[in-house]
């Protein structure tokens, strides 16, 4: 599109950070010598966002003009990241693979990625562990993101979209619950679709704090369930249990549409009111008010729906956690019904097709199983292999850091999309695994924490620079355009990929270099899955088609298919149909509060920053927003442990020490501090948190450590 300036040029895309993917217009001077310069943001109109975008995505065009940017890959040599031409770069790294892979066998190779890559990306990323390296070490930071919710979520549908509806869907509801989600401050446009619960007074949210979503809740007359964190599933079982007692339950869709509940029920009834409130500190008045406050709305037709996120999800027992969520869900009678519903919110940008096309353990495109013969016979098909080459299920993200180093575990580790010397549950452990490899190869736009202690990075193209799909919370897929020209000196991720196959002896058609190419091959290895995308194209997308997976293509000559922005309104994906409620007991966070680590410590984020922070923190306006470390606790508590607001302290747990600044905040539980994990350095929420793993996802326990304060001089 031409603007009234004949040299101003503007490209409809997506935001580049979470996963709600608001639309924004990037317009750009076409005669400016260096066109980034001049890239601006504005928000654009679509479902999601209603034009609207948070202060990360106004400010995202600064990322196309970072003077940080890597323009060369570096090559550590003496100790120092130099910078080296692509051919020695890649060289050096193709030598390297091949060196661990003959001395420790294919395994010795481990790949990581990440939910904010594209489709396109990620599905070749996929391919290139599988095929062009044979390793089964394949895994990505969706581990640690939605792993909970899509287990359980197939466990009970057969079948895992974060939102099986359309986001807009909740405009119409009278009474949401969301556990363990701040979607003011998470997904700030996200906002606009609770209003008419939240005027309504029926948003009802579950946190340890009183978060600026809690606020939104309280200001219409909503209901704060303040629970002790890593409680939500007795909460939940204590729902469920009132909704019994209080005859709350609607029998016909439990007896039409779903299987199981007797079992779910055993469980919950040992959850009566007053020991519900006693293990989560949510008083028995206010879970009696949220199951009213949801079945009215779910009677009188106006709808209901419950939301999970990661407050409730980042937990050893999160996979139960967010089932005992869907039992009350089912026996509500919410799921698979117009207007009404169960969902978990995705995080990452492409948090949705980052678990779909085969960058996790245990996955193969489509969102197949990588144990299911059917399915390796169909993928290798596509990419023109034996299925018996294809290699089994590998280690989850965290199990596959924690090899490095020992016996038969990896000894070289291509990072894409994450920085885990950040992100990963136990940091100073896995930075000392990463620092036990001998190859450790980064690629990244920017130099990361993790890129930083690299043998090779590699620089690559970033979002408003390339082409390539998305596909958002809600199931749909979404055109990502390049907007400014690409810099000298980066590549595209496909690019490196092409470059590091043909050094291996991959022959070139395998891995091409162009995003609509490889996706026209994710089309076809697709087709037939759980997550089949083979009825959608570029050209489709580009006409403005809202395409929701899945989406399988039609035969030649019969309409195309329109998309499923609403799943399981006849039938779940279960082999019977009906949605199963799974019976599941409360075990409790992993690690106890005792004497010496008297408080829980839960983590999460704040509005100006993204993840780690690599892109944010390089950002000055979002800088000044949100520069430090803090702890955020209640004055009673900090005066307990010496502390005064504004001072410096740490916050030690049993792996580590964090530095923060004293926040205090009377709306905090006592025995309750949080900590963003945005910061680096010594300012690492990761540095204290407990890296047990949930049996099902492998999902770290990010939301609940124990921890004490103390005055730092
Ligand atoms: N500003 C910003 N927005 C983001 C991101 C970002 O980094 N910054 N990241 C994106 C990504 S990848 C994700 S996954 C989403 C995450 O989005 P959210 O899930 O909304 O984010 P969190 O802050 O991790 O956690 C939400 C809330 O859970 C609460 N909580 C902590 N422990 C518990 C508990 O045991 N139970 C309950 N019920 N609540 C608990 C915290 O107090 C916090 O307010 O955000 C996306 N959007
Ligand atoms: N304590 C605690 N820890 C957490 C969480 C928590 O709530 N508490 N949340 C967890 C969750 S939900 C998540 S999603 C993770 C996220 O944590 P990370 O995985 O560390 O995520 P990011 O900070 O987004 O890191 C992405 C990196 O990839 C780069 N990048 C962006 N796009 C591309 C691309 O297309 N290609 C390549 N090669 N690089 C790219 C960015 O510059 C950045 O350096 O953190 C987890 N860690
Ligand atoms: S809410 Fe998410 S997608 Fe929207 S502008 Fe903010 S960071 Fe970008
Ligand atoms: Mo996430």
């Amino acid at each position: 599109m031409t603007l009234a300036v004949p040299s101003l040029v503007s490209t409809p895309t997506h935001c580049p950070y979470c996963g709600l993917q608001c639309a924004m217009n990037i317009a750009r001077d076409s005669s400016a010598a260096d066109q980034a310069m001049t890239a601006t943001v504005t928000g654009r109109s679509f479902p999601t966002n209603r034009g609207g975008l948070c202060q990360k995505g106004w400010t995202s065009a600064e990322l196309l003009r970072n003077p940080n940017r890597l323009t060369a890959p570096l090559v550590r040599r003496d100790g120092e990241l130099r910078p080296a031409s692509w051919d020695t770069a890649l060289d050096i790294v193709a030598d390297g693979f091949a060196a661990a892979q003959a001395e420790g066998g294919r395994d010795a190779v481990a790949i990581f990625g990440g939910g904010g890559l594209t489709n396109e990306k990620a599905y070749q990323l996929g391919k290139f562990a599988r095929v062009a390296l044979g390793t089964s070490n394949i895994d990505y930071n969706g581990r640690f993101c939605m792993s909970s919710a899509a287990a359980a979520g197939g466990k009970a549908f057969g079948l895992d979209r974060g939102l099986p509806f359309p986001v807009s869907d909740l405009g119409a509801a009278r009474a949401i619950l969301i556990l363990g989600g701040n979607v003011a401050e998470t997904m700030p446009p996200f906002l606009g679709h609770l209003a008419t619960a939240a005027d309504a007074g029926g948003l009802v949210v579950a946190d340890p704090r009183r978060t600026a979503t809690v606020e939104r809740a309280l200001a219409g007359g909503g209901v704060h369930l303040q629970l002790s964190p890593g409680t939500d599933l007795p909460l939940a079982l204590g729902l469920l249990h009132l909704a019994v007692l209080d005859g709350r339950i609607d029998h016909n869709f439990v007896g039409a549409r779903t299987e199981g509940f007797d079992d779910a029920w055993l469980a919950a009834a040992q959850w009566w009111p007053e020991r519900t409130e006693r293990v989560t500190g949510v008083p028995v008045s206010a879970l009696r008010r949220t199951v009213e406050i949801l079945w009215r709305a779910q009677q009188s037709d106006a709808g209901a729906y419950i939301l999970t996120a990661r407050g409730a999800e980042q937990h050893a027992t999160g996979t139960d956690t967010v089932s005992a969520v869907i039992n009350l869900a089912l026996a509500l009678g919410l799921p698979g019904r117009r207007g009404s519903g169960y969902g978990a919110i995705t995080g990452q940008g492409n948090g949705q097709g980052g678990r779909e096309h085969g960058q996790k353990a245990d996955q193969l495109p489509g969102y197949r199983k990588i144990t299911d013969p059917a399915a390796r016979v169909h993928v290798a098909q596509v990419w023109g292999i034996d299925p018996a080459e294809l290699p089994g299920p590998g280690k989850s993200a965290y199990e596959l850091l924690e090899s490095i180093g020992t016996p038969g575990g990896p000894t070289a580790l291509m990072v894409h999309g994450a920085n885990l010397a950040v992100s990963a549950p136990r940091a100073g452990h896995v930075v000392d695994r990463l620092s036990a490899l001998e190859l450790l190869v980064v690629n990244d736009f920017l130099l990361s924490e993790t890129a930083a202690m690299a043998d090779v990075v590699l620089p690559v193209l970033q979002w408003a620079e390339e082409e390539g799909t998305m596909t958002s919370l809600e199931g749909r897929v979404l055109r990502r355009k390049a907007a400014v020209p690409a810099p000298e000196g980066p590549r595209s991720e496909l690019e490196v990929l092409a470059g590091l196959a043909r050094r291996l002896g991959q022959p070139a058609w395998r891995f091409g270099t162009d995003p609509e190419a490889v996706f026209e091959e994710l089309r076809l290895a697709s087709a037939g899955g759980v997550a089949d995308y083979s009825g959608i194209s570029y050209a489709r997308l580009d006409e403005g088609a809202a395409l929701h997976w899945p989406c399988p293509a039609t035969p030649a000559g019969e309409p195309e298919h329109p998309g499923t922005p609403r799943l399981f309104l006849d039938r779940f994906e279960t082999p019977s149909g009906r949605a199963r409620f799974v019976a599941v007991e409360h075990r409790g966070p992993s690690e106890g509060m005792d004497a010496e680590f008297p408080l829980v410590a839960t983590t999460g984020r704040v509005l100006a920053h993204y993840q780690s922070g690599a892109q944010t923190r390089r950002i000055d306006e979002l800088v000044r927003a949100a520069g430090e470390m803090f702890v955020q606790v209640h004055p009673d508590t900090a005066r307990r442990m010496g502390l005064v607001e504004g001072a410096p302290a740490a916050v030690v747990s049993r792996r580590g020490r964090t530095e923060a600044i004293v926040r205090c905040d009377d709306s905090m539980r006592l025995d309750t501090v949080f900590l963003p994990f945005h910061f680096a350095g010594s300012g690492r929420a990761n540095l204290l948190t407990n890296p047990a793993l949930d049996p099902t996802s492998r999902m770290p326990e990010f939301k609940v450590c124990a921890v004490k304060l103390e005055a730092v001089a």
